[in-house]
């Protein structure tokens, strides 16, 4: 494990202070992994509440550890990013997983959250998991996210189908990675950490019959260092509670202009408009729109991209009114 930014100590201390990262945060105690591979116990210091932030797990923090055992943490280290659903710090890749049935998979809900990752510089891996339960809709899924360059798995924590691929993926991808698992509750995440490692033993759901879906049943973001025969540094992977509904507005800084830039697969197409404005929802001799009629973007993209589109035009109606008002 190797992590950077070494506190300097002042001389007069008699606490020694290091460096680790939080895997965990459950009623302001942290746990936190030291550089030198020691697993403490910390509180956090008062003070950070005055520099109007907490920490989160995957943060990279500067802590004290007293004689007396007690440990605190004293600086948060600067962070990539930050993301508030899951709450967790410092994502380098973000496993969006969909079910391909039970709870039914949703293509707006992927397509938030490939957006949330795209925003935050975190890399979105598509899993489809139950692939056990529906192939023909986990086929379906997949061809639509290999088409627009995302890499994507199809697993089954039920037959093992899928899990070494993803297992060999994870092993030869990551160092220096913090992967997180997100998506809704009851897609089977904390199923499919167990089974490309047993060891962690997490607790998984039980579905309700009543509405076939998971409930919350992780309960709060940890993160799990990765070690394997092969050597690997500061790599962790992620459990996460799932989640009903991904309100991707709540992001209160994404623009709807920024929307079309999350569509990795529209990029082609873009500046080839027929009007140099085209928004790309729904105008004459737009290039994105003929790419899904010839089948080269997939169709639900576009739908999604047009949703997420009008669903932040919809949030920010003053920024929309100024806009009207400069063109008069
Ligand atoms: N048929 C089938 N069921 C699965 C599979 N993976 C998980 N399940 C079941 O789905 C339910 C939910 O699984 P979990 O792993 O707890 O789901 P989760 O995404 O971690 O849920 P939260 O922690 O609430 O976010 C459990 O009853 C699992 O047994 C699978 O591949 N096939
Ligand atoms: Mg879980
Ligand atoms: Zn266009």
């Amino acid at each position: 494990m190797s992590f950077t930014g070494k506190i300097q100590t002042g001389s007069n201390e008699k606490k020694s202070k290091l460096t680790g990262k939080i895997l965990s945060g459950i009623g302001g105690l942290y746990v936190v992994l030291s550089e030198d591979g020691r697993t403490l116990e910390c509180t956090a210091r008062g003070s950070l509440r005055y520099l109007g932030t907490s920490p989160y797990p995957g943060d990279n923090v500067s802590i004290s550890e007293k004689p007396n055992g007690k440990s605190a943490i004293e600086n948060i280290l600067p962070r990539k990013n930050f993301f508030t659903r899951p709450p967790a710090a410092n994502i380098d890749r973000l496993f969006i997983s969909v079910s391909a049935a039970s709870p039914a998979p949703s293509y707006i809900t992927i397509d938030k959250l490939i957006c949330a990752a795209e925003y935050y510089g975190t890399e979105p891996v598509i899993i489809i998991t139950k692939t056990d339960l529906d192939r023909i809709k986990a086929d379906e899924i997949l061809s639509v996210y290999l088409k627009c360059g995302y890499t994507a798995f199809m697993t089954s924590s039920e037959t093992g189908n899928g899990i070494e691929a993803l297992r060999d993926y994870i092993f030869n991808n990551s160092d220096g990675i913090t992967s997180v698992f997100t998506g809704e509750s009851g897609v089977g995440k904390s199923s499919l950490i167990n089974a490309i490692f047993p060891e962690l033993k997490l607790e998984t759901g039980r579905l309700s019959r009543k509405i076939s879906r998971g409930r919350h049943t992780t309960r709060a973001v940890t993160l799990y260092p990765i070690v394997s025969t092969a050597s690997r540094s500061g790599a962790f992977l992620a459990d996460t509670p799932g989640f009903g509904i991904f309100d991707l507005t709540s992001i209160k800084r994404v623009k709807k202009e920024d929307v079309v830039g999350f569509f990795r697969e529209f990029a082609p197409y873009i500046g080839t408009c027929r009007y140099r404005s085209c928004t790309h929802l729904r105008e004459e001799g737009c290039a994105v729109i003929e790419a899904v009629h010839s089948g080269a973007v997939p169709g639900s993209r576009h739908e999604s991209y047009v949703k997420i589109y009008e669903d932040i035009k919809a949030r920010d109606p003053y920024k929309n009114r100024q806009k009207g008002m400069q063109k008069k």
